[in-house]
This record gives C-alpha cells, structure tokens and sequence, in this order.
C-alpha cells in the first residue's frame, strides 16, 4: 500500500534547523529558522510565562474539553490586543476569534474557510513570502497568486509596483498581507502606504487577511496593529490570523487566533459558525495550556505590564543586533553598504547574500542562513558578531 510512496521535500526553514543541529562545528551559528534568542543564545520562557503557569497550576480543576472556539477570557483579550480597548469593532461584536493552534493553524482554517465559502477566490501573497504560505493555501485546493513587494536592488518596499498589482486582484479575491515585521524582508509599508492599501481594497473589493505573528516586535504592541486598524477604518470584513509563538514565546504551546470581521454582529455570528465546523472537522476544539497562560497575562495588570517590558527587551535587543551587525561589518573591511539592515523590522533581514555565499558560509564556517539570503537576527550576540561578520566579509570578498 505505501510501496509508491516518494518522500516529501523537507521544509526549506525547519529542515535547515535539522541540518544545523547535526553539525558537530563547535563555532556554528543558527541565523536560519524565526525563534527569538537572547544574549546567551537561549529561547528563554518568558517570566510573566512562567509566573502565569504557577498560578495555573494550583487553579487547574479540570482537564475537560474546551468548546471549539476556546476559552472566552482568550478570546476576548485577542481581540482588545488587536483593536485596542475601545474599539466598535469589540463594543458592536462586529468580531468573533477561535483560538487555533498558532498562527498556522489559524492560517489552515482560514483557507478552508475560504475555500468552502469564497470557492472562486484566488489569494495573493507578497512575493516574496513566508515559506509556508504558499503551501498551506494549496493543500486545500486554493489557488494561489503572488504580488510584487520587494525591490532587490534597492532593498526597499516596491510600493508603486505593489499598488499596481493589487490593482489587478478582483473582486473577492483574498490578499495576504503581513501585519507587521514581514517574513522574510523585515520590510513594512509606512503608515501612509497602509492608509493607501486600504483605500484599494475598499476599492477593488477584495478581502484582507491580515497573519499577525509579530504584534510588538516592530515598534510597539499598539504601532504594530496600526496597519491592520487602517484597513478596518475603511473596509467592514477581514480575516485575521494571530500567532503566539513570538511575543510571548510560546513556540511549542501551539497558541494562536483566528479572527473574523464582518459588516454586522448577525453576520459574524453566522459566518463563525462555519469556522468552527472547519475547526471540528480538523482537531475538534483546541490544546488547552498556551491559551490559558496568554489569557491569564493579558486579563492582569501586573502580568501584562511584565509581559510587555520583556516583549520591549526582546525588540531592542533585536534593533541593537541589528546596528552592531551593519557597524561590524564596516569594521571587517565590508565596503558593500548594509545599513538598509538596521532600517528593517522584527526578527529578520534580506540581507542581499547569493546563494552561492549562503551555501559557502554554511559548509566553510558552520553559519545557518536561510537560501533566500534571510538572517534572524534574533540569532546575533555580542559574541558571535565578530566571527559572524569576518565570514561574511570572507565570503564577500571570494
Ligand atoms: N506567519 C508567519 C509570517 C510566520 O513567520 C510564522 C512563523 O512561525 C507563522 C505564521 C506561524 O506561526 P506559528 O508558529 O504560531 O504557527
Ligand atoms: O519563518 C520562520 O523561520 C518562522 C518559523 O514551517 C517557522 O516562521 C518556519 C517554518 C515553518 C514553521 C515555522
């Protein structure tokens, strides 16, 4: 029965993690998959994690199941995260969110959602994007367009090319966009490009779906909501996907969202029905433990306000890298300008390198880089900048 079976291509990020961790050179560094580490190199648990889970521990009566949509104390902290306290969207219940297991489990079930009730949407993604996107919007049978976003030679937002593809998308189409701290470029449209954005799709009228997995690792937790705020002051329904896996590190609880928007609350109501008939047809109601440690942070004073300096200490440290990589490299002999680095958002950066001086860095110096030249710079200390940037300026210059 399984005889024909041919072996899948590994992913092209998780797989390069694999690689890494079987590379016995004691001096390699991990640039390569999006997980935040501090100055020791260690993914820490956060402590407004940790003190959330003590609570839990000794509040935990049951293991009973959640309800398909997860638990409403989450639920609702979700949405005030995404459009703020007072919004209309939250006070006229315009929204309803069903925790999902991470960001990509929110993405899954909104592509079956679109898929059952949008069956003639194509969805567009930036191009270029997420790995991942592509194929979770094809294995539900989507089609799947991209648009332009990125200038390579200028290492700049394409913007008047962007527009002019969105230009093109129908009527309801779907457009992916990034909330914030796009992957892979670490490049985001201004708060002027966004207010642009959104008055093309009120005017295309084609549908946003917002993947949100960096909200704080831009600028702000409130700076970060800004682009997808923007498009709800002009368009009445979006879909948006949260990850949790980031901002409070939480990679492994599997913590994430997915929020519908519509026109009216009667609307949103019956739309999510139909998401939680793709969530029980999937896994049936959610994993219990992320949502409870997120709900518990975010429904605290005391717990938010340490959540939110620890998320402001991963975001500077991130921005530091980022200036002590681009002054690093102007020490090593770089001449080649990278200065667009310390301009870019969040974890990663396009950083220009070839192929060819991804692959050299990999097998003559154990340095991990995805192929596309993406650099989490998360994965840069104090101590492996210098050898890091001597490599690349090697690299560079062979
Ligand atoms: N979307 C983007 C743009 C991401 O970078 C990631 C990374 O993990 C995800 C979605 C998925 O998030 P999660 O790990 O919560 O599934
Ligand atoms: O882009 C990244 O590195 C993160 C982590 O299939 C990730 O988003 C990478 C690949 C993947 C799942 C998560």
């Amino acid at each position: 029965m399984f005889e024909h079976i041919q072996a899948a291509p590994a992913d092209p990020i998780l797989g390069l993690n694999d690689a890494y961790k079987k590379d016995p050179n004691p001096n390699k560094i991990n640039l390569g998959v999006g997980v935040y580490k501090d100055e020791l190199g260690h993914t820490p648990i956060l402590k407004a994690v940790k003190q959330a889970e003590e609570r839990l521990l000794l509040q935990e009566k049951s293991k009973n199941y959640l309800s398909i949509e997860g638990r409403p104390n989450y639920r609702s902290a979700v949405q005030t995260l995404l459009f703020g306290k007072d919004h209309q969207i939250i006070s006229k219940q315009l929204a309803q969110t069903a925790h999902t297991p991470g960001g990509t489990g929110a993405l899954r079930v909104a592509a079956e959602f679109i898929k059952k009730h949008l069956p003639e949407a194509t969805i567009w993604v930036s191009n270029p994007t997420w790995a991942n996107h592509q194929s979770v919007f094809q294995s539900v049978g989507l089609e799947v367009g991209s648009y332009s976003y990125y200038n390579a030679d200028s290492k700049t937002l394409d913007f008047e090319a962007m527009l002019a593809s969105l230009s093109q998308v129908p009527e309801g189409d779907v457009v992916l966009f990034h909330g914030c701290c796009h992957n892979p470029t670490g490049i985001d449209p201004t708060p002027e490009q966004w207010y642009q954005l959104a008055k093309l799709c009120s005017k295309q009228g084609f549908l946003a779906l917002f993947d949100f997995a960096y909200q704080g690792f831009g600028q702000s937790l409130n700076d970060d909501a800004q682009g997808l705020r923007t498009f709800l002051d002009h368009v009445p329904e979006m879909l948006i996907a949260s990850s949790f896996s980031k901002n409070f590190g939480l990679y492994n609880e599997r913590v994430g969202a997915l929020t519908i928007v519509c026109e009216t609350s009667d609307q949103a109501e019956s739309a999510f029905t139909q998401i939680k008939r793709c969530i029980r047809t999937n896994y049936s109601n959610p994993p219990s433990h992320g949502s409870a440690v997120v709900a518990e942070i975010l429904n605290d004073a005391e717990l938010y306000a340490l959540w939110e300096s620890e998320l402001d200490t991963m975001r500077t440290r991130i921005h530091e890298m980022r200036s002590l990589f681009v002054n690093t490299l102007r020490a090593k002999g770089v001449n080649q300008d990278f200065s667009f680095i310390s301009q870019q958002q969040g974890m990663f950066s396009f950083s220009g390198l070839t192929p060819d001086q991804v692959a050299q860095l990999r097998n003559e110096f154990g340095i991990y880089i995805v192929g596309s030249g993406r650099i989490n710079v998360a994965g840069m200390t104090h101590d492996n900048m210098a050898p890091l940037c001597e490599a690349i300026a090697s690299v560079i210059k062979g």
